[in-house]
């Protein structure tokens, strides 16, 4: 190993502010597709991308304008994809460069961009560049030490040695360097170094490569694991940061987003020149909104704490619930601005879906007129917006058992279309060849279904998503200001609009003080009527209302006589 390959300790000022995001990117409404589980259109039981491109009419009367896919590139799958061997190429049985390219092109038509993400901190262990490194001492695009130790994992080639793992054995962490070297770790190199450099210019290239071809930008998984050792994660944000200002400059219509990013380390996305900031449903702020259990215990976990969308919380238990996701949000706020961008998902892949545990469809449109005009960018997971349910004890599937109590398979069962089909019209395959298997329950909810009934939940979010976009005082630029936290939960937006919600079994009622002398006109939701200062809320009952003042509605009187 050459001296010069160690690289030279580095200092680099990380700017503050952040880069200026698309102006579309506040504008969006996620929709995130697991290509296993969405739409099947060659009957082997796994869904593709010609199957997710017979259904954008579907997401277009839905109204996302954002498809967010899992990782779609050729893989072993030991990861679900998350574990990549070639970035350049769409996994066989998704389909083609091509049919990636079409569907983004049909789905951009319909007014809907393409997301797509990208694993950057680690490969699978079948990607050319590591079976390169695994027989060749001289190759540094991963971390290989001389000894074992915690995280790495002994070489399966004829190089001696371990390489360090970034998740499962099978994801070996590329090489993009140390913050600091460690005398005691001496294959430890710098991120300036020879290995770590090709890796960020293979970022460049895979980057480049996909936005070329019509994708509107990436989520990034794993975002801060890139560089090792990093303190304040300094070294990872100015990464990061490089390469969102390269990107800008080449194309600056495309974004940008960071999984991991907690409220809590927000400020490293904005110096990284993330776009958005991401609220992840595994911590702590996302989980006290809606993690009711009913997905089991995340790895770290010994017990679920309370969550604020509980049918049969606690009142005060419940208002503390919303509280550990409110005070990181102002901690937010106060360090980033009002106008950081925040996505706010439904659920994702990894843990839980809405309807889990007891909670049930019925109690399901607060929860999404909450996601829907808090101020965020809501990211809806495939199937949530009709109630799709976490489907306990299905078998194991591409790594989705990550502890005993963790199994993400529930969430990632197939799509249901139309109960009148084969496999709810997710697939012609025999049922027992399905990716996964679906909800056996004869009640299921379908797509077909609920759009024929108006009292459904996917005509509720579907009229509550068209109903955000034509109102810029529901979205993300808007101010906000809570009137009443707890059960309901009330707030003002834009000082125009106020927003009620009660995920309770129970009605509920509460006083607050309206802007003076305004009264609330219902343009949306069930069961929340505002009379004077009182707000009472039945069962599950959420609202959207506009205020109006007297002279307004004089002025209109008059002119309706006129
Ligand atoms: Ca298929």
């Amino acid at each position: 190993m050459g001296e010069q390959n160690l690289g030279t300790a580095v200092s680099k000022e990380v700017p503050a502010g952040s880069l200026k995001a698309p102006d579309w990117l506040a504008h969006a409404v996620i929709y995130e597709i697991y290509p296993q589980s969405f739409a099947d259109s060659n009957g082997d039981g796994v869904g593709d991308l010609p199957g997710v491109r017979e259904h954008l009419d579907y997401l277009q009367w839905l109204g996302v304008n954002v498809i967010w896919f899992n990782p779609c590139f050729a893989s072993p799958f030991r990861d679900a994809g998350y574990d990549v061997s070639d970035y350049l190429s769409i996994a066989p049985r998704y389909g083609t460069n091509e049919d990636m390219t079409a569907l983004i092109e049909d789905a951009n038509a319909r007014g809907i961009r393409v997301l797509l993400d990208l694993v950057a901190g680690h490969t699978s262990v079948d990607h050319p560049w590591f079976r390169a490194s695994m027989n060749d001492e001289s190759d540094h695009r991963y971390i290989w030490s001389n000894r074992a130790g915690d995280g790495f994992v002994a070489s399966p080639g004829s190089r001696p040695g371990w390489y360090l793992k970034n998740f499962f054995p099978e994801q070996p962490a590329l090489n993009f360097g140390y913050a600091r070297p460690a005398p005691e770790e001496p294959w430890r190199q710098l991120p300036d170094a020879a290995g770590p450099q090709a890796n960020r210019r293979a970022l460049r290239e895979i980057i480049g490569y996909w936005l070329d071809r019509g994708v509107a930008g990436f989520r990034v998984d794993m975002a801060f694991s890139l560089i090792k050792d990093d303190p304040g994660l300094v070294e990872t944000t100015a990464l990061w940061r490089e390469l969102a200002e390269w990107m800008r400059g080449s194309y600056p219509d495309a974004v940008l987003l960071p999984e991991s990013d907690e409220l809590r380390t927000v400020d490293a996305g904005v110096r990284g020149g993330f776009d958005a900031d991401f609220s992840l449903v595994i911590h702590e702020e996302h989980s006290a909104l809606f993690n009711n259990g009913g997905a089991g215990l995340l790895p770290w976990q010994n017990s679920t704490e309370p969550c604020y969308f509980d049918a049969d919380a606690d009142a005060a238990e419940g208002t503390r619930a919303f509280e550990r996701f409110l005070n990181p949000w102002n901690h937010h706020l106060e360090t980033n601005g009002a106008d950081r961008l925040v996505v706010l998902p439904s659920a994702d892949h990894d843990f839980s879906r809405l309807a889990c545990g007891g909670r049930t469809a019925e109690q399901l449109p607060a929860a999404f007129t909450f996601l829907l005009t808090w101020g965020s960018i809501p990211s809806i997971y495939y199937g949530d917006e009709i109630g799709m349910r976490y489907q306990d004890g299905v078998p194991e599937k591409e790594g989705s058992i990550w502890t005993p109590t963790f199994n993400r398979a529930g969430c990632r069962t197939p799509m249901q279309w139309d109960s009148s089909l084969p496999n709810a019209g997710f697939s012609a395959a025999s049922p027992d060849r399905l990716y996964l298997p679906q909800d056996p329950d004869a009640d299921r909810p379908t797509v077909t279904a609920q759009k024929d009934d108006p009292r459904s939940l996917l005509n509720f979010v579907q009229g509550l998503i068209h109903l955000r976009k034509s109102t810029p005082a529901l979205g993300t630029k808007a101010s906000r200001r809570l009137l009443s936290v707890g059960y309901p939960l009330v707030y003002l937006r834009n000082e125009t609009h106020v927003i009620v919600i009660n995920p309770l079994r129970r009605a509920t009622r509460v006083s607050v003080e309206l802007p003076e002398g305004c009264t609330a006109r219902h343009l949306f939701g069930n069961g929340v009527k505002v009379d004077d200062g009182t707000v009472h809320a039945g069962g599950f009952g959420c609202g959207v209302f506009e205020l109006t003042r007297p002279e307004a509605k004089e002025l209109r009187t008059e002119t309706s006589h006129g």
